[in-house]
């Protein structure tokens, strides 16, 4: 691929509005910017969507940081690759780590297809022009939550996922569900729930959510198709599926009717790939899950998400959800509950330099 020199950077925002689980409150994000130059100076751009600490994953930004200046950049350097689809394997002699690989495998899928002169969403076979746009509020405060909606649904987001825990769940999605009685509504309960509180879940069969996403240990399978068996509701999993055999094994054993992709969990986009072409084969639908990130990895979830699998709203929703001012240009916006895939080469966007600069707090170039 001809790669002169990768830039890491680290950038630090603050959210508009805090973004809470059950496991803790997320008020400021970090994340590494990935540049992989050319001989021509063809720049590919990927995103790190570790957090600052091991809350969702193992990862984090350090942790992020070190795999890719000390392993996976000098694997890049050392053997070089034809295309981006051979990143995945040249990385294989690193265990896991799969935020870190995808942070530099989707900066080589970008300049990939920059190299070509095609957009990113035609090079991995997507076929959609624009892609419906779902939000996820994160308030456990009720009448908050409801206002949050009513202001989101106004701006035509087509699909609202929230998140619950068994100290704030029935009530609150059965008042969400009276207010908003023809809600696409669906719940994200990241591994609050064991089996035991099967009947608590199931008490949230009446309230027609699409799903709900991981209500059991973020690294199980088995208990989840036992739980599976006995709700109504689909289950989606999120944590649990970091591998294709994770996503394969978990279909065979029934543990869920619903994949939620992210990019940075499995790996890169050529993983993200082969889920969706599996789940596509076993009619599983999917959807492309969200990180709170930056409008690089914003806009390779839109090029992934236009794929022909992707047939449910994904948690992708425009840079103004969470900063007042993106690192791309133009900024990701959503219109009438749609984002647009672009037309242009690669992702579609450009760094802000501006704005890179004023949030970088860290940055380092590897030459090759
Ligand atoms: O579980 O899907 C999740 C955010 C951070 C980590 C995990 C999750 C989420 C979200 C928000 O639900 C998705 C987004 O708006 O980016
Ligand atoms: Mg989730």
């Amino acid at each position: 691929m001809n790669i002169k020199s990768v830039k890491l950077s680290v950038v630090k925002m603050p959210l508009k509005h805090a973004f809470t689980t059950h496991l803790g409150s997320v008020t400021e994000r970090e994340a590494i910017i990935v540049e992989a130059e050319d001989q021509n100076g063809i720049l590919g751009l990927g995103e790190g969507v570790a957090f600052s600490s091991p809350w969702y994953t193992e990862e984090t930004v350090r942790t992020s940081w070190h795999v890719l200046k000390d392993f996976l950049v000098p694997l890049l350097k050392e053997k070089g690759i034809s295309h981006p689809d051979e990143a995945f394997g040249l990385f294989r002699s690193v265990r896991r780590n799969h935020m870190a690989k995808a942070a530099i495998e989707t900066a080589l899928w970008d300049l990939q297809a920059k190299q070509e002169g095609i957009p990113l969403a035609k090079l991995i076979g997507g076929t959609m022009d624009s892609i419906p746009s779902g939000i996820v509020v994160g308030n456990p405060d009720l009448a908050e939550a409801i206002k949050q909606i009513e202001g989101y649904l106004d701006r035509g987001y087509k699909r609202v996922k929230v998140k619950i825990s068994p100290e704030n769940d029935i009530q609150y999605i059965g008042e969400i569900r009276r207010r908003f009685p023809n809600l696409a509504l669906m719940a994200d309960a990241n591994s609050a729930y064991s089996l035991e509180d099967a009947d608590r879940l199931k008490a949230l069969d009446e309230y027609g959510l699409l799903m709900i996403e991981q209500p059991l240990e973020y690294d199980d399978i088995v208990d989840h198709a036992k739980l599976q068996s006995q709700i109504a509701t689909p289950i989606c999993l999120d944590e649990s599926i970091v591998t294709f055999d994770d996503a394969r094994k978990a279909v065979e054993l029934g543990s869920c009717k619903v994949i939620n992709i992210k990019i940075g969990r499995v790996g890169g986009i050529g993983e993200a790939k082969r889920i969706h072409d599996f789940c596509a084969s076993q009619r599983i639908p999917v959807w492309a899950g969200g990180m709170i990130e930056f409008g690089v990895s914003r806009a390779h979830n839109i090029a992934l998400a236009s794929m022909p699998g992707f047939t449910i709203p994904g948690d992708i929703s425009g840079s103004d959800r969470y900063w007042e001012e993106d690192i791309i240009q133009p900024e990701i916006k959503v219109l009438n509950g749609s984002i647009k895939v672009p037309d242009r080469p690669g992702i579609g966007f450009e760094l802000n330099r501006k704005r890179l600069s004023e949030v970088t707090i860290f940055e380092e170039i590897i030459h090759f």
